[in-house]
């Protein structure tokens, strides 16, 4: 078990779940990647929940395991020597503090760029002896799962009918895409055993901005969906499935027919929670516009023009739970 410095609980959001809020396994959009028709099913879940889980997605257990691994290692790490891969800004090891405007969680993570080959540089330094191992499974990871990424979006634009069928998945697979992946590791936070039924903000509500975002978690439980009605449901762990989550730019891509699904995660107090999101996103000079094939008759873009440079610097000034899209939206 990894135990970072004393906790301060008062300093970090306490919430209250209950039993009933927890939703069930078979709640949960699961879509079958071998099967035929799961187009229409992913389409469904993308525009009902922004949200889903995949299995038969064909990943080798190995790559997960390996990264998991990994990172187990570099967070048993001592503080002082994971603070030297730090600061997360742009790219790096950050602890409790998530962005540039004073949001914080009970979390310590690794942001990184996901494209290939750029992380020696800056990780040989900071892993002492050998990065290569950990560096190796950030690389076979990520590119499983890009591809397993744009094998979904093509599923998605045939679900929707639209032409090409990489009309989404060319924005990751471009060579220039801008896409992230981050290792979070949630402690388990012992001050938190008194609190019976209590939970800590790990990471506080929010939407991604990217297109689409694959998350795999160790069995321990903590993410949270928001639903319509603004309530709050505990997704179970799985550890042999994904979970994706539509981003804000698919929103857009869509006109509103897909939502960026805002969710959360929470702490406990007793297990340790490790997640590992890769967030496809666009090529800086993109510009995201609802798709002209996808508009009917007279439909209008519900939003203004921007691409997604401009976009990523506007969420940059947000805080985590702020309504990005918002500021694009036309009145
Ligand atoms: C949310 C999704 C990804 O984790 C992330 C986050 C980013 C960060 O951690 O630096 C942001 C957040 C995320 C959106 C608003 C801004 C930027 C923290 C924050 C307060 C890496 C991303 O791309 O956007």
């Amino acid at each position: 078990m990894v135990v970072l410095s004393k906790p301060v609980i008062e300093h970090y959001s306490l919430v209250k779940i209950s039993k009933s809020q927890t939703l069930s396994p078979s709640g949960t959009p699961i879509i079958d990647l071998s099967k035929q028709d799961c187009k229409y099913q992913l389409v469904k879940a993308c525009q009902e929940f922004g949200f889903f889980k995949v299995i038969n997605h064909g990943i080798p257990n190995e790559f997960i395991s390996k990264l998991e691994t990994e990172a187990i290692k570099f967070f048993s790490l001592p503080l002082s020597e994971k603070e030297k891969a730090g600061p997360a800004s742009p790219f790096g090891y950050g602890n409790k503090n998530i962005g540039q405007n004073g949001d914080v969680g009970w979390v310590e993570y690794l942001l990184l760029t996901a494209n290939p080959g750029l992380h020696y540089d800056k990780f040989a330094a900071f892993f002492g002896v050998s990065p290569e191992n950990f560096l190796y499974a950030v690389n076979s990871y990520i590119s499983a799962i890009k591809e397993m990424g744009s094998e979904i979006l093509e599923l998605l634009a045939d679900g929707l009918n639209i032409q090409p069928r990489n009309v989404f998945s060319k924005l990751v697979m471009n060579e220039q895409s801008d896409s992230v992946f981050r290792v979070n590791h949630y402690p388990p936070c012992p001050q938190l055993g008194d609190l019976t039924g209590k939970n800590l903000i790990g990471f506080g509500e929010h939407t991604d901005p990217q297109i689409i975002s694959i998350l795999r978690s160790n069995n321990t439980s903590g993410l949270q969906i928001s639903l319509k009605d603004g309530s709050w449901l505990s997704v179970p762990p799985d550890q042999n499935s994904f979970f994706v989550i539509v981003g804000d730019s698919l929103q857009v891509l869509t006109n509103g027919r897909f939502k960026s699904v805002r969710h959360r995660v929470l702490a406990n107090g007793f297990q340790s929670r490790i997640s590992m999101i890769y967030f496809g996103g666009p090529p800086l000079s993109e510009r995201i516009a609802p798709l002209p094939s996808l508009m009917k008759g007279e439909e209008d873009s519900l939003y203004k023009e921007f691409t997604w440079f401009e976009y990523k610097r506007s969420a940059c000034k947000t805080r985590l739970e702020d309504n990005r899209l918002g500021l694009f939206e036309k009145i």
